[in-house]
């Protein structure tokens, strides 16, 4: 029997493409937790695997010709994963491609807008004294989601997937749509709003979500350690 995947991971968004992925394909692996908040993510050990200092990542003790494989960034790792387990990332090129390119949007628009969002409506209120210097970063990335999810509401009305069949790309895009973070009402999306329940409703996305919940911190919570948290993730420079 070989050894399982290991999941480097933090129960957030960019973590759960990850965790979901493995549950639908059904390969074998272990959660190794690297706790974002109290800095974890940049230990040599961490840092090794994924040197951008950020989750998920994965070490596949089985990767091509038998020899360990590590891989960071989560489009790569999807990527990976459908190529191992021949599941949700069909080989046929023209079906590829119309995968590849929603799970670009993914990590490339949706992922990082919808963060900075996150950032601006929950986060910064507790980190900035003077509010008024945030209502700008607050109208941008707002409006900017708003407009991503109007590209997928439209994508999805003639479609129950994002690229064809059920694909890594829905899982990738799936944990990113969290309206009541993201400051959106899905009244006004209603094709992505039934896809958000058609996806949610799959066992495996349910187990991936779910996978170390228990660990999760509020960050936007007041408290000494929502406060420690909030400056290992947003006091960073080069280090
Ligand atoms: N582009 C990366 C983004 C990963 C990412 O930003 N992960 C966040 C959590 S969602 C993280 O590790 N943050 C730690 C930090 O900011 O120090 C991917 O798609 O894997």
């Amino acid at each position: 029997m070989t050894a399982p995947i290991e999941l480097w991971y933090w129960p957030t968004p960019n973590g759960w493409k990850v965790s979901i992925a493995l549950e639908e394909m059904g390969l074998a692996y272990e959660m190794k937790p690297v706790n974002i908040g109290v800095g974890e993510q940049f230990t040599p050990e961490f840092q090794a695997i994924s040197p951008n200092g950020r989750m998920p990542a994965i070490v596949d003790p089985d990767g091509p010709g038998g020899a360990p494989l590590s891989i960071f960034e989560s489009g790569a790792i999807l990527q990976y994963l459908g190529n191992k387990s021949e599941k949700f990332y069909p080989a046929d090129v023209r079906a590829r491609v119309e995968i590849d390119q929603w799970l670009f949007w993914q990590v490339g628009g949706l992922g990082p807008m919808a963060g900075q969002t996150h950032h601006f409506r929950q986060y910064a209120p507790a980190i900035i004294k003077d509010q008024r210097q945030i209502a700008y970063g607050v109208r941008r990335y707002t409006d900017e989601t708003h407009r991503l999810y109007g590209v997928m509401d439209r994508r999805l009305a003639d479609r129950d997937y994002l690229a064809g069949d059920y694909s890594i790309a829905d899982m990738a895009a799936w944990p990113w749509i969290l309206p009541e973070h993201q400051g959106q009402d899905l009244a006004h999306f209603p094709h992505l709003a039934a896809w958000m329940e058609r996806v949610g409703e799959r066992p495996a996305v349910k187990a991936g979500r779910a996978l170390g919940d228990e660990m999760r911190r509020n960050l936007a919570a007041s408290g000494k350690a929502a406060e420690e948290a909030r400056k290992v993730l947003f006091g960073q420079r080069a280090r």
